[in-house]
């Protein structure tokens, strides 16, 4: 049978419709006219930057998808992550971190976001354990209202000293009721992190799987090791430089014989004194960078890496539509 094409997951299934598999409330009437082989569960990974969506991700996928970093705003693009367990396939979209935004990089990132909770079977809310919402985490959530159904995940809890303190949160999520559960978490620990299988899976949707058995994203290796350098930028970098700087693989190519690629990257950064930052005295912080990021391409690809990075500048591109497009920040079309 002809592989589906994931970008027409919505408008895909054997018999031409998607098909409940699970009920998960009582008064939606159930489709599930034939026994279920194949389903899978769509989910939008969402929230605040900084919670913890590209580390529980990373934790449920069971490899690194997605950079993970203690500054906000580290994920730029949907990032898809995919768990096959037997008939059931967990496809987890992490989306970048919502927030105000202040160029037209951040505006993309936001509405990536928004966006997805419309295009998934279940959205999963991560929030920090201390209570209130701001704005952009209201905003989400009046999406949710539209889109629905969802849950909310309070990660974090090994940070925790009071117990009270998480029921009291618990109840403030609960009171929104736009949640079927709030659940919590701790990414770091592990602690109920397998739980949110069996939670999730009550979304799936009987039909093909979208991806291969054995895939774990859709992501062209040229971008995880682009993705991989400005995680070392924003780990070794201090302030905004990091978040100015946009990471493009040119080359990437085997050499014949051999057990080694050649990867060529430019990284680009928003001004000349910048440049001389990412630099460094005498090429020292390019060179940290860089040999860090070759341990993990190294790893990631299983092979000997020659990476190869230079830095050059473009005035203002996290506000140039033109520069965002060819840096691969394109917008997302939608999928309803
Ligand atoms: N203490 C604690 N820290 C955590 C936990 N989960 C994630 N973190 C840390 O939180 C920080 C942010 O994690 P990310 O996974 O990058 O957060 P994110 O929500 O993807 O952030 P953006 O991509 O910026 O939106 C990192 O320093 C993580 O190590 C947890 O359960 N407990
Ligand atoms: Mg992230």
């Amino acid at each position: 049978m002809e592989q589906p094409n994931p970008a027409d997951w919505r408008l895909y299934t054997e018999d031409g419709k998607r098909v409940r598999l699970l009920n998960h409330t009582e008064n939606k009437t159930t489709e599930h006219t034939h026994e279920a082989r194949t389903a899978s569960v769509f989910v939008a990974v969402i929230g605040r930057p900084n919670v913890g969506k590209s580390s529980l991700t990373n934790l449920l996928v069971g490899e690194k998808v997605a950079i993970v970093t203690s500054k906000p705003q580290t994920t730029r693009t949907r990032i898809t992550g995919v768990i096959t367990r037997g008939p059931l396939q967990y496809v987890l979209l992490d989306t970048p971190g919502v927030h105000k935004a202040k160029n037209k990089l951040g505006k993309r990132m936001d509405k990536t976001a928004s966006d997805s909770v419309g295009d998934v079977d279940v959205s999963m809310m991560l929030f920090e354990p201390h209570p209130g919402l701001n704005e952009s985490e209201q905003m989400l959530i009046d999406a949710l209202r539209r889109s629905g159904p969802a849950i909310a995940v309070i990660n974090k809890i090994d940070l925790v000293k009071d117990p009270a303190e998480l029921e009291a949160r618990k109840a403030e999520l609960e009171a929104l009721g736009v949640f079927d559960q709030v659940c919590t978490v701790s990414v770091r620990d592990n602690r109920n992190c397998e739980q949110l299988f069996e939670l999730l899976s009550r979304y799936a949707v009987e039909g093909p799987h979208y991806f291969d058995d054995d895939a774990y994203t859709d992501m062209p290796e040229k971008e995880l090791v682009a993705e991989l350098i400005r995680e070392k930028a924003l780990l070794f970098m201090r302030d905004e430089i990091p978040h100015g700087l946009a990471v493009v693989v040119e080359r990437f190519k085997e050499r014949p014989g051999t057990d080694l690629v050649d990867i060529d990257v430019n990284i680009y950064c928003e001004r000349e004194s910048h440049k001389g930052m990412v630099i460094g005295k005498g090429g020292a912080m390019l060179k940290k960078i860089a040999s860090a990021a070759r341990v993990d391409c190294e790893d990631f690809l299983g092979c000997r890496v020659n990476l190869q990075c230079w830095v050059k500048v473009k005035p203002d591109w996290r506000d140039n539509e033109f520069l965002l497009n060819s840096f691969g920040f394109r917008q997302d079309p939608g999928r309803k």
